[in-house]
C-alpha cells in the first residue's frame, strides 16, 4: 500500500520585495520581504514514497518532466529525506491552476505545496517554520506562501533562523487584481537578475537600508490597516527594485511599453478618486493592490484601456492547507 499524501499552497505578491541573496546555495537574503498571499492562483502538490517506485519522478500539469526541471526540487527532497531517513524514490504530481499563459510564476505556490505534501508523505510533523525554512531552500518566496494574510520572511543570518512569519490577517477590504500582459518567457531568470543587482548596481546598499525601513512602516500600516499607506509603500518598494535593474551591469528591465502604460493609468484611476496601487516582479505583468469594494468599477475602467490583457481579481489566500489525494491510496 502506497500513502499519497496533498497539499495546497497558494502564491504570494511581494508588497516588499526579496532581491538578492547572501547565501546563493541555502537562499538566505540580502534583506526582509513581506508578502500578500492570493487565493487566485496556487498549487496541488500530491507526493507518494515507495520502494516499488524505479526511481524519482515529477509530473508537472500531468507531463513528466527532465532532470533539470527537477535539480530546483532537489534541495528540498534531500533535507527531508535526513530528517526522515526515508530513502526509497518519490512520485511528484503536481498541478499549478493559474490561468493559459499567465506568465506568472509558480515558483512560490509550488515549493511551498512541495515541502508540505512531501514532508507528510515521509511522515514528518513539521511546525510553520521548519516549512517555511524547507520551502526556502526551493525558491525563497516559498517560505511566505507557508502562510495566508501578510507574512514577512526575516532574512536571518543561516538556515536556521532565515524563514517567514505571519504578520497579519487580511481580513479586510483589500485585494490585489493581475493585469496579464501575453509575452514571451522571460529573458533573465530573477535569480540570475538579483544577484547580477548585488554585484553591479551602486544603489544596492541605498535599498538594504530602506528596505529594513520599509518593512518596519509596512508592518504599522498593516497594525492600522491604513490602506492608503499600505499602497504607497507597495508602490515605493516594486519601483526601488526596478531600479536596481536598471542600474545594474549590463542595465536590464523587465518592463514592456505596456508595463508603463498601465503604471500610468493606476496613477490617473488614483487621481479620480480611486484607491489603487501598483507592482511589478520579475515579468511585464502589472498587480494592482485595491479595495475589494471598489474592484469591480477599477476592472471596468481597466478593461477600457487594457482590452488584450487578462484581468483576474484576487482575495487574499489561506495559508498551505492538506486536501483530500485524488486517489488517497493505491495497491
Ligand atoms: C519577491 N521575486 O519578493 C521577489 C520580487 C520576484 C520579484 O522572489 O531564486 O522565485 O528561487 O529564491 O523566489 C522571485 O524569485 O527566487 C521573487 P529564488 P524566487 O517575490
Amino acid at each position: 500500500m502506497i500513502t499519497i499524501k496533498t497539499v495546497r499552497a497558494h502564491t504570494n505578491i511581494a508588497l516588499i520585495k526579496y532581491w538578492g541573496k547572501k547565501d546563493e546555495e541555502l537562499i538566505i537574503p540580502m534583506n526582509s520581504s513581506l508578502s500578500l498571499t492570493l487565493d487566485a492562483f496556487y498549487t496541488d502538490t500530491s507526493v507518494s514514497f515507495s520502494s516499488t517506485y524505479e526511481k524519482d519522478t515529477f509530473y508537472l500539469n500531468g507531463i513528466e518532466q527532465d532532470e533539470k526541471a527537477f535539480e530546483k526540487l532537489k534541495p528540498v527532497i534531500q533535507q527531508i529525506r535526513e530528517w526522515s531517513n526515508v530513502t526509497s524514490p518519490l512520485l511528484i504530481e503536481s498541478y499549478n491552476h493559474v490561468p493559459t499563459a499567465a506568465g506568472l510564476a509558480s515558483s512560490a505556490s509550488g515549493m511551498a505545496a512541495l515541502a508540505g505534501a512531501a514532508s507528510l508523505a515521509a511522515g514528518l510533523t513539521l511546525t510553520q517554520t521548519e516549512l517555511s525554512r524547507l520551502a526556502r531552500l526551493g525558491s525563497g518566496s516559498a517560505t511566505r506562501s507557508i502562510f495566508g494574510g501578510f507574512a514577512e520572511w526575516q532574512k536571518g543570518t543561516s538556515d536556521k533562523d532565515s524563514y517567514a512569519i505571519p504578520i497579519a490577517e487580511a481580513d479586510w477590504d483589500i485585494g490585489m487584481i493581475f493585469l496579464i500582459l501575453n509575452k514571451n518567457k522571460k529573458k533573465i531568470s530573477s535569480r540570475e537578475a538579483m544577484q547580477r543587482a548585488v554585484n553591479t548596481s551602486p544603489y544596492y546598499s541605498g535599498w538594504l537600508e530602506s528596505t529594513a525601513e520599509d518593512i518596519e512602516e509596512m508592518k504599522l500600516a498593516l497594525a492600522e490597516k491604513n490602506f492608503t499607506r499600505v499602497g504607497e509603500l507597495t508602490e515605493a518598494s516594486a519601483l526601488k527594485m526596478h531600479a536596481l535593474n536598471f542600474s545594474a551591469s549590463p542595465p536590464f528591465t523587465y518592463w514592456e511599453p505596456e508595463t508603463l502604460q498601465a503604471m500610468k493609468k493606476v496613477e490617473s484611476l488614483r487621481e479620480k478618486g480611486f484607491s489603487c496601487f501598483y507592482t511589478m516582479d520579475a515579468g511585464p505583468n502589472v498587480k494592482v493592490l485595491c479595495r475589494l469594494s471598489e474592484a469591480e468599477a477599477l476592472i471596468n475602467e481597466l478593461k477600457q484601456s487594457f482590452n488584450e490583457y487578462t484581468i483576474v481579481l484576487s482575495k487574499p489566500g489561506r495559508g498551505i492547507e492538506e486536501i483530500s489525494s485524488p486517489n488517497k491510496e493505491v495497491t
